[in-house]
């Protein structure tokens, strides 16, 4: 039985992805690197945001030392920082509120997984922090998706067993480290449908049976 609810952030509760892919495509183009597209960006979902940086500049020719790669990555952070100001909870996505609250009346516990360092601060601004129970993100972690430490560290938060959780993912990264740490999972998104998960929805709002699931 699922007793506990490990939701990802970036494509799960929240539309980032957007904020993220304007920051990675200034910093590409002051490194001249033009072509860095939108498809390139759909392999940085649920990636760390070193790997995310090693995507952009697999694009370019120049090879950079690796505090110049920490001082790149701050500087896109600082761009992507500055677009989470206008955050608000109208970029909740469809359903995600209403999940969180039907799963709190259920008795089920919920968390975050996020691989991001800025999820406390979205959390805030979105205004879901009180319908979650424990965050694990970012800064809870050493190894990024799909290993699964971020969920782990997340069931160990809730003092729950991994084979009692459940994952909501949008990445294949992020299924992958779901199943790699134990868990069952529920894909949504754009590519839902190719990621292999347990179960399956667009979005949220659109998940017909949580009593199949739960
Ligand atoms: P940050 P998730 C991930 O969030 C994003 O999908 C990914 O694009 C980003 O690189 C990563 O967080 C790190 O984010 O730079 O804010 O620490 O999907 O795991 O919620
Ligand atoms: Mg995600």
């Amino acid at each position: 039985m699922i007793r506990g609810v490990i939701f990802d952030l970036d494509g799960v509760l929240v539309s980032t992805d957007e904020l993220h892919y304007q920051a990675w495509k200034r910093l590409a183009n002051e490194l001249g690197i033009m072509d860095f597209g939108r498809k390139d960006n759909e392999r940085q979902r649920g990636v760390s945001r070193m790997a995310s940086l090693e995507i952009v500049l697999e694009k370019g020719t120049k090879k950079y030392t690796d505090e110049e790669k920490r001082a790149l990555a701050e500087k896109k952070n600082d761009y992507y920082k500055k677009s989470l100001q206008s955050l608000s909870p109208e970029d909740v996505l469809p359903g995600a509120k209403e999940a969180l609250e039907m799963l709190r009346e259920r008795g089920v516990l919920t968390a975050v997984g996020s691989a991001s360092k800025n999820a406390p601060e979205i959390l805030e601004r979105i205004e879901l922090m009180p319908l979650l129970d424990k965050i694990s993100c970012g800064l809870d972690i050493t190894r990024s998706k799909p290993d699964p430490e971020v969920f782990l560290v997340a069931a160990e938060k809730l003092g729950l067993a991994p084979e009692d959780c459940l994952v909501v993912e949008d990445s294949a990264a992020g299924i992958q480290a779901a199943r790699n740490g134990g868990m069952k999972t529920l894909a949504v998104g754009p590519l839902s449908g190719q990621l292999g998960g347990d179960f399956e929805a667009r979005n949220l709002s659109s998940v017909e049976n949580w009593d199949e699931i739960l």
